[in-house]
């Protein structure tokens, strides 16, 4: 497991900081930031830092937050007070101001330094590309693409994504988003409508009024007005329940490699939500470490300098499984890595199956039932090859 060495020719950076992963979105949430620990657990007993760059980072500051979001926003966020109950279930009448304090963006204790030190990671993942110390910088604590400039929104609260491509947007004429999270990265897009240097692209289960947040259709491509240079440049890529890993990639590919071709991107800022993976207590898709994880190595083939953040992900040990298999593939370690989980892994026992990739049958028990046809998946990809012919750089 200790064979693992530096990568030849270039440089990747690894961004935690331990203290955002003790917080707690209260009792039965979704949300659990100890997945962070569990997958820098497997990050180690791999020996992975041995062969990275390794930073404790930061909490960002309130300037660097309100780069994007509102000063209002940030100030009520700050000084919002901890409840110990959602609102919505026990207390409907209460206020609710910027989406705070419901069931999915509960405020808990020292919700202010985890939104910061989330950003904080992601933003100094985004210093070491544009300074170039960096070739890939990972940074699992963030990917919260649901918050907006004045609101949160599915468990995100701080945009750090957004944070983040805007000081890309310094250095890098163009930035492309990527984002293989099972919900349509609505707040990255939004943020980013109105402007042709960032191409924003969601792959996501897509069912409005029943799942979340109900945008991301194939029609929907950035606001089209003569006058906005950055129509066209938001790509949907809306799915079914039960995705399989050789659909999604070669849909993956097909849209990547072509969006890489014309648009031409000198960054790209890529989410690695887990919850598209099978088995995923929100998610829907039928994917498998293998398939996510093919995403993450085809950017990488790209050879252009990428961050790499988390995102969603509630089964913790799927997540931890992708995640440490991803940072092995920036790594260039994926070929020599045991599938055997080490045995001195820290809550090793947590795995159940100790293997990193444990087949659908494991996972699911019975696979959920594929709704993706090929015609469907085709129209998809027509759709985005038509997108594509207004985009020129
Ligand atoms: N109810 N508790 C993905 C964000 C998904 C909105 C329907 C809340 C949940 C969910 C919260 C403990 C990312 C919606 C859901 C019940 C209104 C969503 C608290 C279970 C619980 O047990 C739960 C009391 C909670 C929330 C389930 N919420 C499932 N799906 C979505 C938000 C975020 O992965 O994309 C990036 C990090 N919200 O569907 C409701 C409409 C609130
Ligand atoms: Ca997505
Ligand atoms: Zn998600």
């Amino acid at each position: 497991e200790f064979n693992i060495t530096r990568p030849k020719g270039y440089t990747v950076s690894y961004h935690a900081n331990p203290e955002m992963e003790k917080h707690h979105f209260g009792q039965t949430h979704p949300m659990k930031p100890w997945r962070l620990t569990l997958t820098k657990s497997l990050v180690s007993a791999y020996g992975m830092p041995f062969a990275m760059d390794n930073y404790n980072t930061r909490a960002a500051t309130y300037e660097e937050l309100n780069s994007f979001h509102a000063s209002d926003y940030l100030d009520y966020l700050a000084s919002a007070p901890a409840e110990d109950m959602p609102r919505d279930i026990d207390n409907p009448d209460k206020e609710v101001k910027f989406n705070l304090g419901g069931s999915d963006c509960p405020l808990f204790h020292g919700l202010y330094d985890y939104c910061s030190m989330s950003a904080g990671g992601s933003l100094d993942a985004a210093r070491k590309i544009c300074n170039k110390q960096s070739d890939i910088a990972i940074a699992w604590g963030g990917g919260l693409h649901h918050a907006k400039r004045s609101e949160a929104s599915g468990f995100c609260y701080i945009n750090d994504i957004v944070v983040a491509v805007l000081q890309l947007l310094r250095c890098f004429p163009r930035v492309l988003y990527i984002d293989i999270d099972v919900h349509h990265g609505d707040g990255v897009e939004e943020a980013f409508f109105s402007t042709d240097r960032v191409m924003t692209v969601s792959f996501h289960k897509y069912a409005p009024e029943v799942f979340f947040p109900g945008t991301g259709g194939l029609d929907d491509n950035g606001p089209k007005s003569e006058h906005n240079p950055g129509a066209h440049h938001a790509i949907n890529v809306p799915l079914n329940d039960g995705i399989t890993d050789e659909q999604y990639e070669h849909l993956f590919q097909t849209i990547i490699g072509k969006i890489n071709e014309v648009f031409r991107p000198s960054a790209i800022a890529l989410q690695c939500g887990a919850d598209s993976l099978a088995g995923d207590r929100l998610g829907r898709f039928n994917l498998q470490v293998q398939g996510h994880a093919a995403c993450v190595e085809f950017c990488k083939k790209l050879n252009i300098p990428m961050i790499m953040f988390g995102g969603g992900g509630y089964t913790p040990r799927n997540v931890a499984r992708a995640w440490a298999f991803e940072t092995s593939i920036a790594i260039d370690a994926h070929k020599k890595i045991d599938p055997i989980i080490p045995q001195h892994t820290p809550w090793r026992e947590r795995f159940i199956h100790d293997t990193l990739f444990p087949t659908l049958e494991q996972i699911l028990g019975e696979p959920r039932a594929n709704r993706n046809t090929q015609k469907r998946l085709q129209e998809i990809v027509q759709h985005v090859h038509e997108q594509l012919r207004f985009v020129t750089h």
